[in-house]
């Protein structure tokens, strides 16, 4: 092939760069594509001839050296990086910062921890090179056929990319806020709203994609709750919970999160003919950007408790074995009682299954309330101006998170662009006023019937305490000036003045030695 002739290059080709060369090429461009391992650059070739891209004018050429990646490509270049996180991130960077030119723009679409592509991007920009750190969310299916984009870095180097990602992005309806579906091989959805925005310097994509990730750990933790109390509590067969899931998509829970869970419940195992939910193993893995989500949320100070706890579920389900064990020695209360208690506070079954619709919405939207407080602490902390309107528009669709309610926080954001908490959009208050009657109700079933929901709970207290102009921590206040003489403020004194009480601590009776 002629130099200088292919449109951006797209370096690592397991599931995630194949799925995006193959959406990049649809939409019209020469993609030129390099693997560490050739053989793998071959059968992706072989399995995606020049004829498969149709009318779209665009293709792949397989590139077997990174130099001959460089050479293929139009100036300024455009290369996507999809590896590995981490020590594979900052090889290929290296290989290919010693081949490029001042102006190219290489482009990170791994989920990289922020911080990192903070230090890539400024030691990239002191040899002239462009970076963007691009937050890429919807897995294999979302990279294939319109992922939701979040790229980070300077303006210059997104508007270097900016064609690329607006076309493969995912489209949605600008009225609705629905996604646009239907993209196939070879024939890209066409108009739409594109679920790519810049997000603002250096980390800032990835940092949201990080966040987003968080969210998402939340949104299936609280799915997996209301699953259990439906089933437990509502005494539901897994199909019927299916249905019940079905029609809540149908309503202000519709999600790709609610949508999934209803086909997953509906489903039988192919071995045993049992609900497929029933026969696979109770002990959820992670790869570690909840983590990072709930680190950095106490690292900041910002309340990002239902976040962690999405977390630290997936921590005690690992724990199978203890927990087997701990089930055989540990009380909980009598589960014969638990449609009494169901229906002593719910009246009927389809009143709970109802109620508990509700208390997953509230639970869902404090939630985000967190995600985005911690985005706002971050922008702030990073000076990002990070625009939360446009976060909300590009979650629409294309991402594991798309879900109707994200139209909602559009236009809260609309409605107030430095709101400071979704909570306080008069949409989102009013929503909680309506249900948080059924949502307290689900949770105090659930604590007497002793079911577990770490994430219905601690998104109530972090509402109960958000809602609470006085909280306990004057006593705690008290206790570490008693302890510690790590002294106090006062209500009724400015809040940058401290105070000491000398108190009056009794005798201590001696320890004898
Ligand atoms: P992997 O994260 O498993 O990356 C492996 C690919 O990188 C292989 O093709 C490997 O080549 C290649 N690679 C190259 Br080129 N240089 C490498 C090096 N120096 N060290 C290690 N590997 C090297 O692929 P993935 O699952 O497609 O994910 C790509 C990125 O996208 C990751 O950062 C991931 O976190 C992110 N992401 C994934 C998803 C998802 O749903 N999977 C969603 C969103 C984002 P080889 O053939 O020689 O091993």
């Amino acid at each position: 092939m002629p130099e200088a002739m292919a449109d951006v290059g797209l370096i690592g080709l397991a599931v995630m760069g194949q799925n995006l060369a193959l959406n990049i090429a649809d939409h019209g461009f020469l993609v030129a594509v390099h693997n560490r391992t050739k053989a793998r650059t071959d059968a992706f070739i072989q399995a995606n001839p020049a004829e498969s891209f149709g009318a779209t004018g665009g293709g792949l050429v397989a590139c077997d050296e990174l130099g001959d990646l460089v050479r293929a490509l139009k100036r300024p270049r455009r290369i996507v990086i999809m590896v590995q996180a981490g020590a594979a991130t900052d090889a290929v960077i290296d290989g290919l910062a010693g081949l490029i030119e001042p102006g190219d723009c290489i482009v990170d679409g791994g989920n990289a921890h922020w911080e990192d592509t903070i230090r890539r991007e400024k030691a990239l920009a002191e040899k002239g090179l462009l970076f963007v750190g691009s937050g890429v969310s919807g897995g294999e299916e979302g990279a294939r056929f319109g992922p939701s984009l979040m790229p980070g870095g300077k303006r210059e180097a997104w508007e270097i990319l900016e064609p690329i990602w607006t076309a493969i992005a995912a489209k949605v309806d600008p009225e609705t806020g629905k996604p646009i579906e239907g993209a196939r091989p070879g024939k890209p959805v066409a108009g739409g709203e594109a679920c790519a925005a810049y997000i603002g310097p250096d980390g800032a994509g990835h940092y949201v994609k990080m966040v987003h990730n968080g969210i998402e750990y939340a949104d299936m933790q609280m799915i997996c709750e209301a699953y259990q109390l439906v089933r437990e509590m509502g005494g539901l067969t897994a199909e019927e919970a299916g249905e019940v899931f079905a029609a809540w998509n149908r309503g202000e829970l519709d999600s790709f999160l609610i949508e999934i869970t209803a086909d997953i419940l509906k489903q039988r195992d192919p071995v045993t003919g049992q609900p497929f939910v029933d026969i696979v193993l109770d002990a959820a893995g992670q790869k570690g950007t909840g983590k990072w989500t709930s680190i950095n949320a106490l690292d900041m100070g910002v309340p990002g408790a239902t976040i962690a706890e999405a977390v630290f579920a997936r921590c005690i389900s690992a724990l199978k074995d203890e927990r087997v064990l701990a089930n055989e020695i540990l009380y909980g209360p009598d589960t014969s009682n638990s449609s009494t208690i169901r229906d002593d506070l719910f009246g009927s079954r389809d009143s709970f299954v109802s109620a508990v619709g509700e208390a997953l919405y509230c639970a869902k939207i404090c939630s985000y309330a967190q995600g985005f407080q911690l985005m706002a602490a971050a922008s702030e902390h990073y000076g990002w101006s990070l625009d939360f309107g446009s976060i909300a528009m590009i979650w629409r669709g294309g991402c594991i998170i798309r879900a109707r309610f994200l139209q909602k926080i559009k236009e809260a954001y609309e409605r107030d662009s430095g709101l400071r908490n979704l909570l306080l959009d008069p949409y989102f208050t009013e929503v909680i006023a309506r249900s948080q009657g059924p949502w307290r109700r689900v949770v105090a079933a659930g604590a007497m019937g002793g079911i577990p929901m770490p994430a219905f709970t601690s998104a109530l207290a972090y509402y109960d305490s958000y809602r609470h102009a006085v909280l306990p921590a004057n006593l705690l206040q008290a206790q570490r000036d008693y302890f510690g003489a790590h002294t106090y403020q006062r209500v009724d004194e400015p809040r940058n003045k401290s105070f000491h009480l000398d108190w009056p601590h009794p005798e201590r009776p001696q320890i004898e030695m």
